[in-house]
């Protein structure tokens, strides 16, 4: 084991502690701490603005935002959803006694594959549920296209894609929700947190009486709803956050260049392709976050991929398989039909190859080197 402060796969942005305490003075002076207060108005204002969405509803965490996303909707039956994907994914249609049912994903994006998506209809599909996963869009045109003709609904999991655009603008603004997680661990973070974008006023008034309880005013309830709030001092968080995000994703992208430029050579190692490369829809004009930065580990390279996750974390640096397991290989999911090996063999591939390297805008350049340098050496090693 190395001596040396451990790399984690990722370490949240924080500004300077002072800067927050006036925010703090604020929430003091007017004792106002929750229940869509002026810091919940002002940063869902400022995340419209900034993501150019025009309705966002805050949530105290993405999953919440999922599982009230599935309610505004009155989503009931099959939806159907990615296996590779964090377990907040499926776990949302659970909490709302909806059967998941998994299709395959592609094996380059490893976002869900439209024409699995397809096959897996049934007449109790009600709505499909893809993620943008690491923060490329999913094939959105060809998703709709499907919701299209079979009158689904489609709940995009947009946890890690806060800031992605394509040539026309947000990538948020398709299917009829997208849904957002600001955790600690996520490229815009407000301790914990997440949102629901929406299309329409409406929408949103609803999404927004869901999260409080379902009240409408102090006597009226109108559904069974939830407390999804987002607290003052998140909001405020956020809104500190938000000045430093254009910044933070610069660095990410110089992050994700150098590790490409230092294992662009490593036989059997894989960079997970950007969108443009993947060949998402309007690539000219698609940005990225740089949220994750997944590689895989191909037969070609000496070691496995577990071998090379433990030989890390050996040398302090703290890798991570997202996404292994796949959610379809939980307890209790696995029985499922579509859960099934044969039905989903890229994402079966792919979470047995993948390793997520450190990246995060602190990350120095010398721990950059320092991690594409092990993965290089093992190549040279004698096994
Ligand atoms: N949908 C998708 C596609 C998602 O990826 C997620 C969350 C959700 C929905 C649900 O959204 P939320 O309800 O969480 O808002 C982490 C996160 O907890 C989770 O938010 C995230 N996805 C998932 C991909 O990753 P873990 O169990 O791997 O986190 P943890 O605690 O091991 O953190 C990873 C590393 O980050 C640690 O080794 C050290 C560092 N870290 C972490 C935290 C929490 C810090 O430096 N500071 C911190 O405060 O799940």
């Amino acid at each position: 084991m190395s001596n040396r402060k451990p790399i984690y796969v990722t370490q949240p942005q924080m500004p300077p502690l002072e800067d927050f305490y006036p925010y703090l003075e604020q929430i003091w002076e007017n004792r106002i701490l929750t229940n869509g207060g002026p810091f919940h108005q002002q940063l869902e204002a400022a995340l419209c603005d900034y993501l150019g969405v025009e309705y966002l509803s805050l949530f105290s965490n993405g999953t919440l935002a999922l599982v009230t996303a599935l309610q505004a909707l009155r989503v009931t039956g099959e939806v159907i959803t990615t296996p590779y994907s964090f377990v907040a994914t499926a776990h949302s249609l659970l909490w709302n006694g909806i059967k998941p049912v998994f299709a395959d994903v592609d094996p380059v994006t490893l976002n869900l594959d439209p024409q699995k998506i397809e096959a897996a209809i049934t007449p109790q599909t009600t709505a499909i549920m893809p993620v943008h996963c690491y923060g490329h869009p999913c094939d959105v045109e060809a998703i709709q296209r499907i919701a299209d003709n079979y009158n689904l609904k489609v709940i995009y999991d947009a946890a890690h894609a806060f800031g992605v655009r394509d040539a026309k603008g947000s990538i948020l603004r398709h299917g009829d929700l997208s849904v957002l997680s600001f955790h600690a661990t996520k490229v815009f973070n407000t301790f914990e947190g997440g949102a629901i974008i929406c299309p329409d006023a409406r929408t949103k008034q609803r999404i927004d009486h869901l999260k409080n309880f379902g009240f409408v005013d102090e006597l009226t309830v109108v559904a069974p709803g939830i407390n999804g709030k987002m607290s003052e001092i998140n909001a405020a968080f956020g809104m500190l956050q938000l000045k430093g995000i254009d910044g933070a994703i610069a660095r990410r992208k110089e992050i994700d260049a150098r590790y490409r430029a230092l294992l662009a050579g490593v036989d059997g190692i894989d960079c997970h392709a950007q969108a443009l490369d993947a060949g998402a829809n309007d690539s000219s004009n698609y940005s990225s976050n740089y949220s994750y930065f997944p590689i895989l580990v191909g037969p070609d390279y000496p070691l496995s991929r577990d071998a090379l996750y433990e030989k890390l974390k050996g040398e302090g640096v703290f890798a991570r398989r997202y996404f292994y397991p796949l959610i379809s290989d939980f307890p209790m999911y696995r029985g499922l039909p579509s859960a099934r090996r044969d039905n989903l063999g890229a994402a079966a591939t792919a979470s047995s190859r993948v390793l997520c390297l450190p990246m995060y805008p602190e990350l120095a350049q010398a721990d950059i080197e320092r991690i594409a340098g092990l993965i290089a050496d093992q190549r040279r090693l004698p096994a």
